[in-house]
């Protein structure tokens, strides 16, 4: 009857503002980590008093910022935020305790922190305070806008992205692919989205076409005594810090390394030892890019493979037919591996999305 009518129109409302705490929470993609992105409204009366986003680590956390627009409107109002709000003291004091401060009368998450110190404890203390908790509301979609954090969280690790292109007969494409693949604008997103990209030595470094863009941390893998690293003005904003990963026989000059770029000497590179060193620079998400160098990564694909390193397939099918009968051996990894594959369509190319 009237009872379940208004339960129901309670959850349509729930659902849209969640997806708005979303929506605010991508405004600071790239910026983040290691922490996740945060969204923020508080309602009051059927209307959005307040919002808030978390823009960065060692800022404050969107309730904070949602709080402060809503003011003395937050008594008796509703907090919507897309993670479950903290209880500790990190480089910012608890949410919980201005929610509480606030005199907010209900508290509804998307998704409970996987992050140890927090891990249902904030709902144990809003509830405690009298506070009504909901938990889980469009929980799949805030799983999604956090999965590198999350990964990170649950593992310790960094969470991998493998990227390349290929023809609609399947054959592995080469640098032309590049160009199309920008069409679709969703590569520049890609870019934005990771911490750091991994590239091989005869790549061309790219660059996030999005405005405001946080390029990512560009790691260069240099296994070949002969090839020339074009390293991009450092001066231009549109460029990000480059750091050059090699091995002991590669005996690099020192004089040679340019500036904005460092160089790291390994005993022998790994896929395990570039994650390892991103992990310590608090990178949590990396995309490793083939970029048609296929020969190039052949150790390190293998590696991740075998080793069950990557997390996220993207494949780009062009609308091109290139080469013979041909086909990638990727595929005979790729089989029963990747779970949940989608596709869309992305400018002139199709996008193949998938998980490990
Ligand atoms: C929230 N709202 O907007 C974010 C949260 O060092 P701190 O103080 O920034 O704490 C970082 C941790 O807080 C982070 O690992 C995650 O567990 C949580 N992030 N929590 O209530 C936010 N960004
Ligand atoms: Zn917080």
């Amino acid at each position: 009857g009237a009872q379940m009518e208004q339960e129901q129109e309670e959850n349509y409302d729930d659902v849209y503002y969640m997806r708005r705490c979303v929506e605010l929470a991508r405004k600071a993609i790239g910026y983040t980590s290691p922490n996740p992105m945060v969204g923020c409204v508080i309602v009051k009366d059927g209307k959005i008093v307040g919002e808030g986003f978390h823009p960065k680590a060692g800022q404050p956390h969107a309730e904070v910022f949602a709080l402060r627009e809503a003011g003395d409107l937050a008594e008796n109002g509703t907090a919507y935020v897309s993670l479950e709000p903290c209880n500790h003291y990190g480089r910012t004091p608890p949410c919980t305790e201005a929610l509480i401060k606030a005199k907010v009368k209900k508290v509804v998450l998307g998704m409970v922190d996987p992050n140890t110190i927090v891990d249902s404890k904030g709902i144990r203390k809003l509830r405690d305070a009298g506070i009504e908790v909901t938990v889980g509301v469009e929980e799949e979609l805030c799983k999604k806008l956090n999965e590198a954090y999350i990964h990170q969280m649950l593992t310790g690790k960094p969470f991998v992205t493998l990227r390349y292109s290929i023809a609609v007969n399947g054959h592995p494409l080469d640098q032309l692919g590049e160009e199309v693949t920008e069409c679709g604008g969703y590569y520049s997103k890609l870019l934005q989205e990771h911490d750091a990209i991994i590239l091989s030595s005869t790549s061309s470094f790219p660059a996030s076409k999005e405005p405001g863009a946080n390029q990512p941390l560009q790691i260069v893998l240099s296994k070949n005594p002969n090839s020339q690293i074009q390293i991009p003005d450092p001066t231009n904003d549109a460029t990000s810090k480059v750091i050059i990963f090699t091995d002991k026989e590669m005996d690099v000059e020192p004089e040679k390394s340019q500036k904005g770029t460092e160089t790291v000497v390994f005993d022998r590179i790994s896929l395990i030892s570039v994650l390892e060193h991103c992990k310590r620079q608090g990178l949590c998400s990396v995309l490793l890019d083939l970029r048609g160098n296929y020969a190039d990564f052949e150790d390190i694909l293998i590696e991740g493979f075998e080793e069950n390193l990557f997390q996220k397939l993207v494949v780009e099918v062009l609308p091109i037919w290139r080469g013979s009968e041909e086909t990638t051996s990727m595929h005979i990894y790729l089989e029963k591996r990747v779970k949940n594959l989608t596709s869309m369509v992305s400018g002139k190319s199709i996008l193949l999305v998938g998980y490990f």
